[in-house]
């Protein structure tokens, strides 16, 4: 998308001055945490392979606009939820790289106190609900906590995310249905990277055009360009102004990819490389780093700088990581729901 740019008028504070599409720190955010998701995950990835991260592991690399672009357009009261898929939102929206980081590693200090792992990323502190395995599950939730904020007639909404293979889940329309009944303050959220695990979108059902799904519960949609973070960000901005007077929801389908593979071993033989490569042409890190350049927002240097500082934040979170402790034992009847005489518990 290109930027609209106009001649510094007299009186300008600078001759940089020419207007750009965003704001000067919005696009300087997107670089900073769409690059920050990138190099915490490409680290994820190869300490998996040294076996410092164990379990489960899904990486967002190829995806991050979608977080950023929908951050940079929401408020820091908006509610947000999204199925295994889950470390780029998180750091996106501020969490501390550091408890992501202890949590992959099941550490006592990570976001989940190290119970949870890399499917259960929480962080109150920022309004991330989560983090949740189940394909779906996350859908009937997300309405749940738009329907309390419309409940206590707050402006808040929540971003509601789910992978394309979620779609075919009852839940999912089960909850379209409902969310646009009681009008809920929602913004349902398909990143569509083409793939559950291993199969396309295209042999899990005739509909392919995936926001189309919408139409059913005459619910808002609209495709959106997810490898380009404006589109994303202007796309979640005319839902949200939906979702605040009281319109209710909308469905948007991020249309992304993701480099890496499913989990961490998958030998890809559903995709060709030259299909991953073409998205490739389009990364959304790249593209901002070169609308930065382009329109002078910033030099070579103060974006190098950046990459300094986000390689340092990388580093820091793997030695904290690191040198935490595993949660004890007794940590493992802490925060669940038990019934107390439960037989095999003893006090
Ligand atoms: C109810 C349920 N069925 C099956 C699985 C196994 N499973 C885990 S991930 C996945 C694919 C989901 O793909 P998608 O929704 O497109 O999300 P993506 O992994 O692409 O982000 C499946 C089938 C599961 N976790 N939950
Ligand atoms: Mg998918």
């Amino acid at each position: 998308m290109a930027s609209v740019k106009e001649k510094s008028k007299p009186g300008d504070a600078s001759p940089a001055a020419a207007k750009t599409k965003h704001p000067k720190e919005r696009y300087l955010y997107w670089y900073e945490s769409m690059l920050l998701q990138r190099k915490f995950e490409e680290k994820a990835g190869q300490l998996y392979g040294q076996q410092k991260i164990r379990g489960f592991c899904h990486l967002y690399i190829g995806q991050e606009a979608c977080s950023s672009g929908s951050v940079s357009a929401l408020t820091k009261d908006d509610k947000w939820i999204t199925a295994y898929r889950d470390h780029g939102i998180p750091l996106a929206l501020g969490s501390d790289p550091k408890a992501v980081m202890a949590e992959l590693f099941a550490k006592q200090t990570g976001s989940s106190k190290g119970k949870g792992g890399s499917m259960h990323i929480f962080d109150k502190s920022v309004n991330f609900m989560g983090g949740h395995g189940i394909v779906g599950a996350q859908i009937p939730l997300g309405a749940g906590v738009a329907f309390a904020e419309k409940y206590n007639k707050t402006k808040n909404l929540c971003m509601c995310f789910m992978g394309d293979g979620a779609v075919r889940q009852g839940a999912f329309h089960e909850t379209l249905n409902m969310a646009m009944t009681w009008k809920l303050p929602v913004i349902f959220v398909i990143e569509n990277n083409g793939y559950a695990m291993g199969t396309s979108v295209s042999r899990t059902s005739n509909v392919t055009d995936l926001y189309t799904l919408g139409e059913a519960y005459d619910m808002p949609s609209e495709p959106v360009d997810a490898m380009d973070v404006e589109a994303v960000h202007e796309a979640v901005s005319r839902a949200a102004e939906r979702a605040r007077n009281g319109e209710g929801p909308t469905l948007l389908e991020f249309r992304t990819y993701r480099y890496r593979g499913h989990s961490m071993s998958d030998p890809q033989k559903y995709r060709t490389k030259e299909e991953l490569e073409q998205y490739k042409q389009r990364d959304p890190v790249e593209n901002v780093r070169a609308r930065i350049l382009d329109q002078k927002l910033a030099t070579e240097e103060d974006l190098a700088a950046i990459d300094q500082k986000i390689k340092a934040i990388v580093e820091e979170s793997v030695k904290f990581a690191e040198e935490s402790p595993y949660p004890s034992p007794d940590e493992a009847f802490k925060d669940v729901y038990m019934q107390k005489d439960y037989p095999f518990i003893s006090e």
